[in-house]
């Protein structure tokens, strides 16, 4: 004790710990850890922004074993000074690994602090990590594509409150479920695989923001162009709402849009067997911008409505077909995404750095234990 008062600098330490212990809604939880976002937003605060966070024993102080009311139970995340909860979803929790979390955060930009916290026994995942209030903000579809093919059907969760859930077809099988971009993705064969998502009004706003990782892994099942993923389809023009082909024989990829009664789009290149690699759309009736990688690679003029008015209108994941033309894609997609909105490009860039280099976004911990010193104070 005689130790403890003799030096003010620890006497503060300890009393700066139990204050931010003991005022926020948080004073019953073991553990905590600050996550801060670096210096690599263009200045616009993004709300709402769903931020990937990534936890695991690679973080200084961070153990499974910590978590009181397994798995997740009492993970909770909040603003820096644990007086806001925010919502979370888990895509996968691996207590061998890396688990994959996705945040909601009111206002990201540079130097944001959240917080994690866990390690409280009898608590249960609240609903928001289910019932899709990460995705409020203008998501129409969001697959992570980390569920088996082999799960009953719709295997393939949408996380967003409009349920637009995909089921598999082509006899997918367990091994498919793959390593992807973020976690797991899912292989499409090229022969005979995809994903009906069937179709709702959420899948077809008038602006929109599209967008995948895909990694190509052979020519698919024409050499002319197969599709990440297709928003409708019909035998006559303009044969699509939106999506991305694939054309292994001109080795690019185009961000496709059907307008009124014709085709438009933009061409980038890109080869069978790239690595992974995010493409985003944005169409709002004055510019589709097409990004690689978070940054604008193609800007085209229109001013159309997109037609959505096809024979098929459903959404499809790795395949356009109208008739014997089928266009499947051999290869890996992750992180399908449809948004109500076109996302400024410093939400689409940080969209791509949270996901591709979430180590450098994001300064983690370490991780803190509350308790042993505040027995000292009484
Ligand atoms: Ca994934």
């Amino acid at each position: 004790m005689m130790q403890w008062r003799r030096s003010r600098a620890v006497w503060g330490v300890i009393l700066g710990v139990a204050a931010t212990s003991q005022a926020g809604l948080f004073s019953g939880w073991n553990y905590r850890l600050s996550i801060q976002a670096g210096q690599w937003l263009n200045g616009e605060p993004l709300t709402n922004f769903p931020v990937l966070v990534v936890l695991g024993t690679h973080l200084e102080g961070f153990g499974y074993d910590q978590f009181l009311s397994p798995p997740f139970g009492d993970l909770r995340f909040s603003d820096v000074n644990e007086t806001n909860e925010f919502s979370y979803e888990v895509e996968a929790w691996d207590v061998g690994g890396s688990s994959w979390v996705w945040v909601r955060v009111p206002v990201l930009t540079n130097g944001t602090v959240i917080k994690a916290l866990w390690g409280k026994s009898g608590e249960n995942a609240p609903p928001y990590t289910t019932n899709g209030a990460v995705w409020a903000n203008q998501f129409g579809a969001v697959y992570h594509l980390s569920h088996s093919p082999t799960n009953p059907a719709p295997q393939i969760r949408d996380s967003t409150a409009f349920t637009n859930h995909g089921t598999c077809f082509g006899n997918m099988t367990a091994g498919q479920l793959t390593n992807g971009a973020v976690g797991k993705g899912l292989r499409f064969d090229g022969v005979d695989d995809y994903v009906n998502c069937g179709n709702s009004a959420s899948l077809q706003p008038a602006h929109v923001t599209f967008s995948c990782w895909v990694k190509p892994m052979g020519i698919g099942s024409s050499s002319e162009a197969v599709w990440a993923f297709s928003k409708g389809r019909s035998g006559v023009s303009p044969y699509f709402s939106f999506g991305f082909q694939f054309w292994p024989d001109r080795s690019i990829i185009r961000s496709a849009l059907g307008l009124d009664r014709d085709r438009y789009g933009s061409e980038i290149p890109f080869y069978t067997n790239s690595p992974f690699t995010h493409f985003t759309a944005t169409y709002n009736r004055t510019n589709l911008i097409t990004y690689q990688n978070g940054q604008v690679v193609t800007v085209s003029n229109y001013n159309a409505a997109i037609n959505y008015n096809l024979a098929d209108p459903n959404l499809h994941l790795g395949q356009w077909i109208y008739s014997t033309f089928i266009r499947r894609i051999n290869g890996i997609l992750d992180e399908v995404r449809i948004e109500q909105v076109a996302r400024s490009s410093n939400w689409v860039w940080a969209t791509y750095l949270n996901m591709a280099s979430n180590d450098l976004f994001f300064a983690y911990g370490p991780a803190q234990k509350k308790g042993g010193t505040l027995i000292f104070l009484r």
